[in-house]
């Protein structure tokens, strides 16, 4: 007898879905390229069971995992839960024990302590393990195919960190996977780090250093010589969990950084580059040259979450929240603490950007999105977690010129996802999936689109027999990477 509550997070577009399965050989509409072959791995936020209190919300929710498998023009499709330790444990009491948000104070006394991860952000095949990842908590284990759960990992004993970023990127020329921690002592903690972990799951780096203050670190930029860190008011406080008010809050009053750390130094080597408060979202891509160093991502003047409010309680603004692809700059022969340059590169909203993850800590040129454009009509329900993500778009970075491919009025498009064409074809050749979920009549089709022609619309649509709930993040891995 399960009752969600009666609210946008719960509700309409947003109705828990919970379903695990597998679908073998789906429904193809138009022809998926023979070439691709290899994985693509998703993940929504899906309460296993209602949640403690009517107010929960969206990023609560338990980490479900999509698993699309591309073999010889066929595609498999299969979903799990990721058995977290909150997983097993409301498992086994047949209901929620953990309550609110990343807030402890909220939880049944019988889980005091332990681990309230969910894994629902993001998911990666690195060292022939899927990691489901979530930013309050260590990094879980997969199984890519099967995905079957092997509980958290801390590195074979090495990793310090308590936590591990849902943002990792790998660097193409070493192969380690670059990731961070924040929180990395504890709940409110400005302790972070910088990790990095081998091609064969090996911990090799982990250089501990501060943040300016504590708040959501979600994503970050790597390039060949450094980890770039973008440090938001977007802050909490046990005063805020002892009254019970959302985790996050955002302060206007409050400057953001931008901080430098080189990949070979120590947290003595560390630079915080001060800026304007505004607000930051997922990270594109970040490169140095010379001196200077890059991080592109959409920013925006004001908080983008709607869910976790102004410090203040000024009402949310939801136009000042549209981020627009800007590139942050600063200068290390500079001796002051000032952004070098901030230039906007993409002149309509957009969010979830990705590259070619060939180029990631690279210089680049290719960049695809999703848009909201606000000309479009929209027939569905509504509800959607963020603004309605209802346009595809592809930048070329050296020619300003930008593509884009409307979903319809029925419609939003969850991230997309590029795939080269195969291993040494040039920048941006090759395709790019994304699921396009039907508001109306609840389906979702994992689309495939011609990574340099998305205006021509999918060339292939994967269809699946019920809609995926709205995720967050997923990627590709070519075949040679799972057989390591
Ligand atoms: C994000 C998502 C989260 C979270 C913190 O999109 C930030 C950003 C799905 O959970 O906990
Ligand atoms: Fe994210």
């Amino acid at each position: 007898m399960a009752h969600f509550p009666d609210t946008p997070s719960f509700s309409g577009t947003l109705r828990p879905s919970r379903i695990e399965g597998d679908i073998l050989d789906l429904e193809i509409e138009g022809q998926v390229p023979d070439q691709l072959a290899g994985t693509f791995h998703r993940v929504h936020p899906d309460a296993q069971f209602a949640p403690r209190f009517e107010d929960d919300q969206f990023f609560n929710g338990d980490g479900m995992v999509s698993l699309f498998r591309f073999q010889n023009g066929r595609i498999d499709f299969r979903q799990r839960y990721a058995h977290t330790d909150k997983w097993l444990l409301e498992r086994a009491a047949g209901k929620a024990l953990f309550g609110a948000y990343r807030n402890p104070l909220t939880d049944d006394e019988a889980v005091k302590g332990r681990i309230r991860g969910t894994a629902n952000t993001n998911v990666l095949v690195h060292a022939g393990m899927l990691y489901a990842m979530k930013e309050d908590s260590p990094c879980l284990l997969m199984d890519p195919l099967t995905l079957e759960s092997f509980g958290y990992t801390d590195f074979g004993g090495k990793l310090q960190s308590q936590t591990f970023c849902a943002h990792p990127k790998i660097d193409p020329v070493t192969g380690n996977l670059c990731a961070f921690s924040y929180g990395a002592r504890g709940l409110m903690t400005t302790d972070m780090a910088y990790i990095e972990i081998s091609p064969t799951g090996e911990l090799v780096k982990e250089i501990p250093f501060h943040n300016q203050y504590y708040c959501m670190m979600h994503d970050f930029g790597v390039t060949e010589d450094y980890a770039v860190f973008t440090t938001m008011p977007l802050i909490s406080n046990w005063e805020r969990l002892e009254q019970r008010k959302p985790f996050f809050g955002f302060d206007t009053s409050m400057p953001c950084y931008m901080g430098v750390l080189p990949r070979n130094g120590d947290a003595r080597d560390l630079r915080w580059f001060r800026t304007d408060n505004c607000f930051v979202g997922h990270v594109m891509n970040a490169f140095n040259e010379g001196t200077k160093v890059h991080i592109d991502m959409p920013v925006s003047a004001n908080n983008s979450f709607p869910f976790f409010p102004d410090v203040n309680d000024a009402p949310f603004d939801p136009v000042a929240g549209r981020g627009y692809l800007t590139r942050w700059t600063v200068d290390m022969a500079r001796n002051d603490d000032r952004l070098d340059r901030i230039e906007r590169l993409v002149d309509v909203p957009d969010e979830f950007p990705r590259i070619d993850d060939r180029y990631a800590t690279q210089a680049y040129r290719h960049g695809w999105m999703l848009i909201l454009d606000t000309d479009k009509p929209y027939e569905g329900p509504g509800g959607a977690f963020y603004a309605l993500t209802n346009t595809l778009g592809h930048v070329d970075l050296a020619t300003g010129k930008r593509k884009s491919w409307w979903a319809g009025p029925q419609c939003a498009i969850q991230e997309p996802c590029f795939i080269p064409r195969s291993a040494d074809a040039p920048e941006g050749e090759g395709y790019v999936v994304a699921l396009v979920d039907n508001h109306v009549t609840n389906y979702s089709d994992l689309a495939i689109f011609d990574a340099q022609h998305v205006e021509d619309g999918p060339i292939a649509r994967a269809k699946l027999p019920m809609r995926l709930r709205q995720g967050l993040h997923g990627n590709w891995a070519d075949e040679s990477k799972l057989a390591a």
